[in-house]
């Protein structure tokens, strides 16, 4: 209570500062990677992409064809990162990888190395999208993995040389979870997408709550696919959500299909703070779209899906980390006051949206 009390007075004195902007509520971190929007830029959106992008390309590490879907944290004033490895023989795994700017990245040679509680290596046969958030002193990753069906896995780590597994969250099948960096009400919160044992042609993003990150439930919906043609096949979560004045701001994929598959896109939303199964508002367009080579041109063409960010409560300058045609990472960059306001400007709820998620 006495944390939600200092959150309240945060925003009050924020708001006063600086009168009706948006503000991300969290820490600075003023490396922040970082590119102005191109002045020559054609389209009308509030995310630019870097002008270097890819940025991890083909072959980056011995023994590993492929790195995307990865996600990202500032960590002891540089950067820290588990990423999806596409191993040589197929298999996805999950790699640690550090950065001085969170640009340029080194990858350890050996996929992380998971124990259970007991200390014993407890590997899951396979890895893939992981997710990385802090909440308090604890660094979580949840990925996907094999639980008899794709379900998801959860570690914990504090120093990132031990990483510990915990309960899997939920039953199969499920994909794209991604934990809330903070407690909300004093529970854990984490999102998922429920789904089937193949390349789910449907889902809807629901989220969980956890006293101890082991026993979750009450159980609400969050958002279905959209009626806008770039989401009417399925969604899913993407970055960790960003506190903001306005509520928790979300960064998912949003996935139609076409003669020639499935094409991802990034769509933007705004979640209640206190109660985030309900969507203030959602942006009926993509914010971003498979247009470059590398977004177009991989192993899985046309894909963006986005998995993490990095973001300044100072400048309100937020850093998209993506995977690129289940091949490259790419970076997009936006403002919170730009991209909130693109946002409410574009929302479209529907009733679904914005019920608190019960039946
Ligand atoms: C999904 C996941 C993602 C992948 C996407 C496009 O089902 O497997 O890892 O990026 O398909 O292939």
């Amino acid at each position: 209570m006495a944390d939600f009390i200092g959150r309240e007075y945060i925003i009050q004195i924020m708001e006063e500062q600086y009168m009706s902007e948006v503000r991300i509520i969290g820490a600075p971190v003023p490396n922040v990677p970082w590119q102005e929007r191109p002045e020559n830029m054609r389209t009308w959106m509030p995310v630019w992409r870097y002008s270097d992008n890819p940025v991890i390309g083909r072959n980056p590490a011995e023994g590993v064809a492929r790195i995307f879907n990865s996600a990202v944290i500032p960590y002891e004033g540089e950067f820290i990162g588990v990423f999806r490895g596409e191993q040589t023989n197929g298999i996805p795994y999950i790699y640690l990888g550090r950065s001085g700017d969170g640009i340029h990245w080194d990858f350890e040679k050996d996929k992380i190395p998971f124990q259970d509680e007991a200390g014993n290596d407890f590997m899951p046969l396979y890895a893939y999208d992981p997710r990385l958030v802090k909440v308090e002193d604890t660094y979580y990753i949840i990925w996907c993995q094999d639980f008899y069906g794709a379900s998801i896995g959860v570690a914990a780590t504090q120093d990132f040389k031990t990483f510990t597994r915990i309960e899997n969250p939920f039953l199969p099948f499920n994909r794209n979870a991604v934990l809330f960096p903070r407690k909300v009400n004093g529970k854990f919160l984490m999102l998922s997408r429920p789904s089937d044992s193949g390349h789910t042609p449907f889902g809807d993003i629901f989220v969980s709550e956890s006293a101890d990150m082991v026993y979750w439930g009450r159980h609400r919906h969050v958002m279905g696919k959209g009626n806008e043609w770039w989401q009417n096949v399925k969604i899913g979560g993407g970055a960790a959500p960003i506190e903001t004045s306005e509520g928790w701001l979300l960064f998912y994929h949003g996935v139609t299909g076409t003669c020639n598959g499935y094409v991802y896109s990034i769509g933007g939303a705004i979640l209640d703070l206190e109660e985030p199964s309900v969507v203030k508002y959602r942006c009926d367009t993509f914010l971003l779209t498979p247009e470059e080579w590398y977004e177009e041109r991989g192993f899985v063409p046309n894909v963006t899906f986005p998995c993490a960010t990095i973001h300044d409560s100072e400048t309100g300058k937020i850093t998209i980390y993506y995977g690129a045609a289940d091949t490259y990472v790419g970076l997009a960059f936006t403002k919170v006051d730009e991209v909130v306001a693109y946002i409410k400007d574009h929302s479209v709820v529907t009733e679904s949206d914005t019920e608190t998620g019960i039946r």
